[in-house]
C-alpha cells in the first residue's frame, strides 16, 4: 500500500511554521541576469569536480520560472519559503558596486512571495562565493568578515523592510572543513591550515554581519548549522574516541563558538595549531546575540579510528539502516537527539527551526507521475521526532522540508533528487511528486 503522510497542522502548536527551502545557485542559473562567477563556477569548470562536469549555470532556470516555483510553494500550503541570495549574483567582484539587476530579482521574488501569503526566511549565504574572493583566499582570508558584511548590508538595505527572518549563513561545517579539508566542495581544498583559518573566519564572518545588521535595526537574525549523529561503529574505545571527535569537529564546534564563546578542546589539540593568530580574541563578535538557530538534519554516520596516527585519524563505517540515494542511512532518532541536546547545552529559550530536513530519492516519472513512497515515509519519521522534541520542551518555531525542486546536487550533479517536485532538465517542466501532494493534503487539514 501507498504512504501517507500520518500528521497534519492539528498535531503542531498553532503557530508552527511550515516551509520548503531551496538555495540559489542550486536553482537559480548563474549564467543570466548579471550574476559574477562563484567558485562553485570556477570548481565545476575544474575536470573530476563534479559528476560529469555538471555546474549551476543554468540548473532549474528558476531566475525566469520563480513565479510558477512560487505558485508550487503556495498551492502546497506552506507558510514560508527559505531561499538564499546569491553573493555572486548580488556582488559580481564580490565587494564595492552592487549588481542592480540581481537586487531587482531578489525584490521580484519576495513581492512574489508576499502576494502569495508565502513568509520568506532569506539565507545570505548557501555556498556561492565570488570568484574574486576565492582568488583572495576566500574563507581562509580574514578580510572576508568585513566584506561579508557588508554584502550582508546592501541585502538587508534592500529586502530587509519585507522579510521575516534573515540566517547568516547555511552549514558552516560544509563551507568550513567538507570544502577545504575533506575537498569535497568548492574550493576543493585538502590542506588542515586551510581548514582551520575557514573554520574561525566563517565564524567571524557571522560575528560582523550580525553586528552591522543590528546596526541597521534589522531583527529575527539567525545562523543555520548543520548536524550528523555520529556513532561508534563497535565497542572499542578507539572507535568510541574518534566518535567524539567527529562530534566535535561537525557539530560542537560552530555552536561552541557562537553559545559559548569557545571551541570544544578535543578538536582544539588537533585544530589548534593551525589557526589564525589570535583567534582567542574574536569571541566578542562570534558570539553576537542571535535570535534563532536553524538545525539541518539528514542522517547518522558510524564512525571509527582510522588506524592512522594523523590527526583527526576517523573514518566513516558503512551502516546497517536503510539507505536514500546518495547512501545517507535514515536514522530519524538523530533528529530528536539534536533538538533536544541543542537546546539543553546551548540554545535554552531560543529558538529553533528544522530549516532542512529530506531526502533524495530514486524518483522516476511514469505516464506523467512520481511516487516518492520512501519520501513520505521519511517525512513522516522526522516529522514525528518533531513533534517528539517539541512535547519534551524544545521551542520548536517551524520546520522547513529540503527541498521543493529537484536541483544541483553539488559535486554530485543533477542526479540525486530531492525535490518534493520533479524537475526534467531537459525541458525544465515541473511535475509535483505523491509526496508533494501528500503534504498539500496534511497542511491544508
Ligand atoms: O543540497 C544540500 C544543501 O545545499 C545543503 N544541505 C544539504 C542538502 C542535501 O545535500
Amino acid at each position: 500500500m501507498s504512504a501517507t503522510i500520518a500528521l497534519n497542522r492539528a498535531d503542531f502548536p498553532e503557530e508552527f511554521t511550515f516551509g520548503t527551502a531551496t538555495s540559489s545557485y542550486q536553482i537559480e542559473g548563474s549564467s543570466f541576469g548579471g550574476c559574477g562567477m562563484s567558485h562553485w563556477d570556477t570548481f565545476a569548470a575544474t575536470p573530476g569536480n563534479t559528476m560529469r562536469g555538471e555546474d549551476g549555470s543554468i540548473a532549474c532556470d528558476h531566475y525566469h520560472r520563480w513565479a510558477e516555483d512560487l505558485d508550487l510553494i503556495r498551492d502546497a500550503g506552506f507558510d514560508a519559503y527559505r531561499f538564499s541570495t546569491s553573493w555572486a549574483r548580488v556582488q559580481p567582484l564580490g565587494s564595492g558596486a552592487a549588481n542592480e539587476e540581481g537586487l531587482d530579482f531578489y525584490d521580484r521574488l519576495v513581492d512574489g512571495m508576499l502576494e502569495r501569503g508565502i513568509s520568506p526566511y532569506l539565507t545570505l549565504y548557501h555556498w556561492d562565493l565570488p570568484a574574486p574572493l576565492a582568488t583572495l583566499g576566500g574563507w581562509q582570508n580574514r578580510d572576508i568578515a568585513g566584506r561579508f558584511a557588508d554584502y550582508a548590508q546592501i541585502v538587508m538595505k534592500r529586502l530587509g523592510d519585507r522579510i521575516d527572518a534573515a540566517a547568516t549563513f547555511n552549514e558552516p561545517w560544509c563551507i568550513a572543513w567538507l570544502s577545504h579539508f575533506l575537498g569535497h566542495h568548492a574550493p576543493g581544498l585538502r590542506d588542515i591550515r586551510a581548514a582551520a583559518h575557514a573554520m574561525h573566519h566563517t565564524l567571524l564572518a557571522h560575528g560582523r554581519a550580525v553586528e552591522a545588521m543590528w546596526a541597521m535595526g534589522a531583527s529575527n537574525i539567525g545562523v543555520v548549522m548543520n548536524f550528523e549523529y555520529a556513532q561508534a561503529a563497535d565497542d572499542s574505545d578507539a572507535s568510541r574516541a574518534a566518535a567524539r571527535l567527529y562530534d566535535g569537529i561537525y557539530n560542537r564546534w560552530f555552536l561552541g563558538g557562537v553559545f559559548r564563546r569557545a571551541y570544544p578542546l578535543d578538536v582544539l589539540d588537533g585544530l589548534e595549531p593551525h589557526l589564525p593568530a589570535n583567534w582567542q580574541d574574536d569571541f566578542d563578535t562570534i558570539a553576537a546575540p542571535v535570535d534563532w538557530l536553524g538545525i539541518n538534519y539528514y542522517t547518522r554516520k558510524l564512525i571509527a579510528d582510522d588506524g592512522t596516527s594523523i590527526w583527526p585519524a576517523v573514518r566513516e563505517v558503512e551502516g546497517p539502516l536503510e539507505k536514500t540515494s546518495v547512501d545517507w542511512e535514515i536514522y530519524p532518532e538523530g533528529l530528536h537527539h539534536f533538538l533536544t541536546w541543542a537546546q539543553r547545552d546551548y540554545t535554552g529559550d531560543l529558538p529553533i527551526y528544522v530549516t532542512e530536513n529530506g531526502m533524495a530519492g530514486h524518483d522516476v516519472l511514469e505516464q506523467g507521475a512520481v511516487n516518492d513512497d520512501q519520501r513520505i515515509r521519511y517525512l513522516n519519521a522526522h516529522l514525528e521526532q518533531v513533534r517528539r522534541a517539541i512535547t519534551h520542551g524544545v521551542p520548536l518555531k517551524g520546520y522547513f522540508i529540503w527541498s521543493l525542486l529537484d536541483n544541483y546536487e553539488w559535486s554530485l550533479g543533477y542526479d540525486k533528487r530531492f525535490g518534493l517536485v520533479h524537475v526534467d532538465f531537459d525541458t525544465m517542466k515541473r511535475t509535483p511528486k505523491r509526496s508533494w501532494y501528500q503534504l498539500r493534503g496534511a497542511l491544508s487539514g
